[in-house]
C-alpha cells in the first residue's frame, strides 16, 4: 500500500517545525548533511547543484600540469539542473528500464541502464594495503623563517603561506573498520610549495617497528588478519602479531608506544605527528645537518581509555573522522605546530650515541630540543571522500630543494613502495594528474601516455636532448633553485645483507620510555599488554613476550606476568641505564578545550540554567550537547533543542557531563525497550545514572547543580576528585573547564605502579 501524503495543514505545521529544529539546531551543531535543509516533499522545480558546506572545499583548481585556471572549485563537481548521461545527453527517466512492453524482458539497446550499472559496477577500487582507513582536510602552512639557518626550503620562510592536505589513518584495518582500535596513526600531509609538492608521510608514534624496509611485509601479514579465518580485523590483539614481535625484537620500542595512551587517541586532534626518520636538511651556504621532524598538537597529547575506545568501536565507529569534521566545520580549527630537532652532519650519523639512521631509536628532546619551525591549520572540509582522501596519493620522494634523504634503510625502501603501491591502487602512472595531487608548481616532466592520461601535450620531442622543440623543457641552473641531492659520501664497504651492530640494542630506548611515563600510564601500558596477550591463544608466544618484557624492565614484566597468570622471567642481560625523559608523557600539562564535547543532562524545570551553560560552553569553543528524555524543542519558546536522548546518548560521546537535573525514569526506560536500563527501579532514570558511572570510571569530570544533585547520589558519585557540585551552573562549569584543561581526572584513581 502507497505511504498516506499529510494532509495539508498537517504538512504546514511539519514544514514549520523542521525549518524552526534546523534553525535551532544548525548553526552550533555541525553534522548537517548539505548547506541546505531539505524540504518535506521531493523538490519538482529545475534547479543547479546545491553550493558546497560552509566548511568543504575541493583541491585548488590547477590543470593536470600545474597551472591555475582560475575556475572556482565546484567547477570540478556536477554540473546544470538536469539529469544526463555521462556524455552530457539529458535523460527523462532513471527508475525503469527499457523493457518490450511493461511485463516484458529488458532490452539490451538500453543505453542509460548499461551506463549506469556499468559505472556502478567498477566504483570500487582497491583499498591500501596498509592504512586504509583514513579520514582527510584540507589546510595552509605558515612558515616562521626560524628555519633559516639550516634548511632553504621556500615554505618555510617567514609568512609563506602554503597550501596542504593532511590525511591521518589507522594503520592495519580495512576501509570500512572502527577509528578508534589500538593502533597507531598515520599522519600524512602534502605541502603544495612553489618548489614542488613536499610529502611528509609521518605517523603518531616517533619509532618503527622494523628497522630494514625489507621486515615491512612480514610485520604487516603478522599484524593483518589471520589468513585462514580473516579475524580479528583491526587490531594486534591476536597470535600473529605477537608470535612475530615476540621474536623479532627490534619492535619492542614501537610496541611500548602502541601498548601505551598513543595507541588509542582521543582524536586526530590531540596527537603528535613525526617523520620518524631522520632527515638531512641544506641550508643556502649548502650547508647540511641532519633533523627529525615533529608535530605538536595545540590541543595538546589526549587520549582515550581503553574501556571507552572498545565502546566507541561499536556505537560510533568513525569517532575520528567525525570529530574532525565537526571541529573544523564548527570553526574550531586544529592546529599543530612543526619543529625539528636539529642534529649535527657527522660522518659517523649518531648523535650522543644514539644511531641517527636506526628508525627505532627516538633523540629524547632534552637532548636536543624541537625547534618550531612553522604552523599548520586545517580549516576546510574536502567535498568529496573518494576523489580527495581516498585518491591522494604520498610519496616520500616528494622532496623539495633543502630537504633530502639519509641512508635510513626504512627510508631507502619506502622510497620505492609509494610509487609501486600506487600503479595498482590509482591503475596506473598518471595518478600525479589526479587533482588532489595536482602540484600547485608548473609541471614539465616528459612522461607521456599511459591509462587516464588528463594533460594535453603539445610538441613533438618529449626527449633530450631536442631542438624540435626549442630545446624545452631545459635543465634548471644552480640559480633556478634545482633540487641537488646532497653529495654524500659512501664509506668504503662491501655488498653485505645485514645491519650494523649499533642497531641491535632493543631493550635501552624501550626502558627510557617505560620510565619517562607517570604511574597511571605505566598502569595502561601494564593492562594493555595482559589484555593483548590475555587474547592470544597460544601460551609459548605469551612466554616469550615476558622473555621480552623482562629486558625492557622487571616492573613492567612481573605485573603483566601475574595478569597472565604465568611466572614472570629474568632478564637476559643487564639493563643499561637510562635518564627518563619527561617530554614522553602525556600528562601532568594543561592545555586549551577547544573542541571538548560536554553532555547536558538537562532539567526541564530549570531550562534558563540549561540555556546559560550552553552559551558559555558555546563561547568557549566547546561543544554542548543536550541530553532529554525524548528528541524535539525542548519547550515551545526557549529555543532548545535536545540533541540526544536518553536512548540515543552514550557517555562516551562527551569528554564531560554536566546534570541540570535528575529526571524521572521515563517510559522507556524498560529492559524491553532500552537495555541498558537494567532493572527497573530508583528515582532517577537509570540510563542517567549509567552515563554518571561510565563518566565516573572513565577519569571524566562531572558536574552538577542543585536538580542534578540526586543523579550523582543514585550513581553514588558525590565526592571525589571531578566531581563539581555548586549552587550556580556558571559555578559548576569554570570549575569543569578547569578539570577538561588536564584532559582527565587521573587523580581518581591512584596508581599502584610508581
Ligand atoms: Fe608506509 N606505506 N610503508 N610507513 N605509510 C603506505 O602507501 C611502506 C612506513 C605511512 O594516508 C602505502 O600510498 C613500506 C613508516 C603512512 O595515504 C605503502 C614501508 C611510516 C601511510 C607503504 C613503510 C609509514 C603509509 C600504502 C617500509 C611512518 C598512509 C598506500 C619500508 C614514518 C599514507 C600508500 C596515506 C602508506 C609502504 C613504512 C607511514 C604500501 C614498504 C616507517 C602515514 O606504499
Amino acid at each position: 500500500m502507497a505511504p498516506k501524503k499529510p494532509g495539508k495543514l498537517v504538512k504546514a505545521a511539519l514544514e514549520k517545525a523542521v525549518e524552526k529544529v534546523t534553525e535551532m539546531v544548525n548553526p552550533p551543531i555541525p553534522g548537517a548533511p548539505n548547506s541546505e535543509p531539505p524540504s518535506l516533499d521531493e523538490p519538482t522545480e529545475p534547479r543547479g547543484p546545491l553550493p558546497p558546506k560552509h566548511d568543504q572545499t575541493g583541491p585548488e583548481t590547477v590543470t593536470p600540469t600545474g597551472a591555475p585556471t582560475g575556475a572556482p572549485k565546484q567547477a570540478k563537481g556536477q554540473q546544470g539542473e538536469y539529469l544526463t548521461t555521462s556524455a552530457g545527453a539529458r535523460l527523462y527517466d532513471t527508475d525503469h528500464s527499457l523493457k518490450a512492453g511493461e511485463r516484458g524482458p529488458t532490452l539490451l539497446q538500453d543505453h542509460h541502464l548499461r551506463e549506469k550499472v556499468m559505472h556502478f559496477d567498477h566504483e570500487r577500487i582497491p583499498e591500501r594495503v596498509v592504512h586504509a582507513r583514513g579520514y582527510g582536510a584540507h589546510g595552509v602552512f605558515v612558515g616562521y623563517g626560524s628555519a633559516a639557518n639550516v634548511c632553504k626550503a621556500a615554505f618555510l620562510g617567514d609568512g609563506v603561506e602554503t597550501p596542504v592536505f593532511v590525511r591521518f589513518s589507522t594503520v592495519l584495518g580495512s576501509r570500512g573498520s572502527a577509528d578508534t582500535v589500538r593502533d597507531t596513526r598515520g599522519f600524512a600531509t602534502k605541502f603544495y610549495t612553489q618548489e614542488g609538492n613536499f610529502d611528509l608521510v609521518g605517523n603518531n608514534i616517533p619509532v618503527f617497528f622494523i628497522q630494514d624496509g625489507i621486515k615491512f611485509p612480514d610485520v604487516i601479514h603478522a599484524g593483518k588478519p589471520h589468513p585462514d579465518r580473516e579475524i580479528p580485523q583491526a587490531q594486534s590483539a591476536h597470535d600473529t602479531f605477537w608470535d612475530f614481535v615476540s621474536t623479532h625484537t627490534e619492535a619492542t620500542h614501537h610496541v611500548m608506544w602502541n601498548m601505551s595512551d598513543r595507541g588509542i587517541p582521543r582524536s586526530y586532534r590531540t596527537m603528535e605527528g613525526f617523520g620518524v626518520h631522520t632527515f638531512r636538511l641544506v641550508n643556502e651556504a649548502g650547508e647540511t645537518a641532519l633533523a627529525k621532524f615533529h608535530w605538536k598538537p595545540k590541543l595538546g597529547v589526549h587520549s582515550l581509555v581503553w574501556e571507552e575506545a572498545q565502546m566507541i568501536s561499536g556505537l560510533d565507529p568513525d569517532f575520528h573522522r567525525r570529530d574532525l569534521a565537526d571541529a573544523i566545520e564548527s570553526g574550531a580549527y586544529p592546529q599543530w605546530e612543526l619543529g625539528v630537532q636539529v642534529l649535527p652532519d657527522t660522518p659517523r650519523q649518531t648523535f650522543e650515541g644514539i644511531d641517527l639512521l636506526d628508525p627505532t631509536k627516538i633523540v629524547p628532546e632534552e637532548l636536543a630540543p624541537v625547534q618550531p619551525i612553522g604552523m599548520l591549520t586545517l580549516n576546510r572540509n574536502p567535498m568529496n571522500y573518494f576523489a580527495e582522501t581516498e585518491q591522494v596519493a604520498f610519496h616520500l620522494g616528494n622532496l623539495v630543494p633543502g630537504i633530502d634523504v639519509t641512508d635510513d634503510p626504512l627510508f631507502q625502501a619506502r622510497l620505492f613502495s609509494y610509487l609501486d603501491t600506487q600503479l595498482t591502487r590509482l591503475a596506473g602512472p598518471n595518478f600525479n594528474q589526479i587533482p588532489i595531487n595536482r602540484p600547485h608548481a608548473p609541471v614539465n616532466d616528459m612522461f607521456r601516455d599511459g591509462f587516464h592520461q588528463h594533460a594535453v601535450h603539445a610538441g613533438v620531442a618529449p626527449y633530450k636532448p631536442n631542438t624540435l622543440d626549442g630545446g624545452n623543457p631545459f635543465e634548471a641552473r644552480p640559480e633556478d633553485r634545482p633540487f641537488v641531492e646532497v653529495a654524500q659520501p659512501l664509506a668504503k664497504s662491501v655488498k653485505v645483507r645485514q645491519s650494523p651492530t649499533s642497531f641491535s640494542d632493543h631493550y635501552t630506548q624501550p626502558r627510557l620510555f617505560w620510565q619517562s611515563l607517570s604511574p597511571v600510564e605505566k598502569e595502561h601500558v601494564v593492562r594493555a599488554f595482559t589484555f593483548e596477550l590475555g587474547k592470544c591463544y597460544e601460551q609459548a608466544v605469551k612466554e616469550r613476550q615476558l622473555m621480552v618484557l623482562a629486558n625492557v624492565d622487571p616492573v613492567l614484566c612481573k605485573e603483566v606476568a601475574q595478569g597472565l597468570g604465568l611466572p614472570a622471567p629474568s632478564a637476559t642481560g643487564r639493563p643499561r641505564r637510562v635518564v627518563p625523559s619527561p617530554a614522553l608523557s602525556q600528562v601532568g600539562q594543561t592545555w586549551p578545550t577547544d573542541g571538548r564535547i560536554i553532555g547536558i543532562v538537562v532539567d526541564p524545570a530549570d531550562l534558563d540554567g540549561v540555556r546559560t551553560v550552553r552559551e558559555t560552553i558555546l563561547a568557549a569553543s566547546m561543544v554542548p550537547l543536550l541530553i532529554a528524555p525524548t528528541g524535539g524543542p525542548l519547550d515551545a519558546d526557549s529555543g532548545l533543542v535536545a540533541q540526544r536522548t536518553f536512548l540515543t546518548a552514550r557517555s562516551v560521546e562527551f569528554d564531560a557531563l554536566i546534570l541540570a537535573g535528575s529526571p524521572p525514569p521515563g517510559p522507556d526506560a524498560v529492559p524491553a525497550r532500552d537495555a541498558k536500563a537494567g532493572a527497573p527501579g530508583g528515582a532517577v532514570d537509570p540510563r542517567v545514572v549509567l552515563m554518571v558511572q561510565e563518566c565516573h570510571r572513565h577519569a571524566k569530570a562531572i558536574g552538577a547543580w542543585r536538580g542534578g544533585r540526586a543523579a550523582l547520589e543514585a550513581a553514588g558519585c558525590t565526592t571525589g576528585p571531578g566531581i563539581v557540585l555548586d549552587d550556580e551552573p556558571t559555578n559548576v562549569l569554570t570549575k569543569m573547564a578547569e578539570l577538561l584543561a588536564a584532559h582527565r581526572v587521573w587523580e581518581r584513581f591512584p596508581a599502584t605502579i610508581s
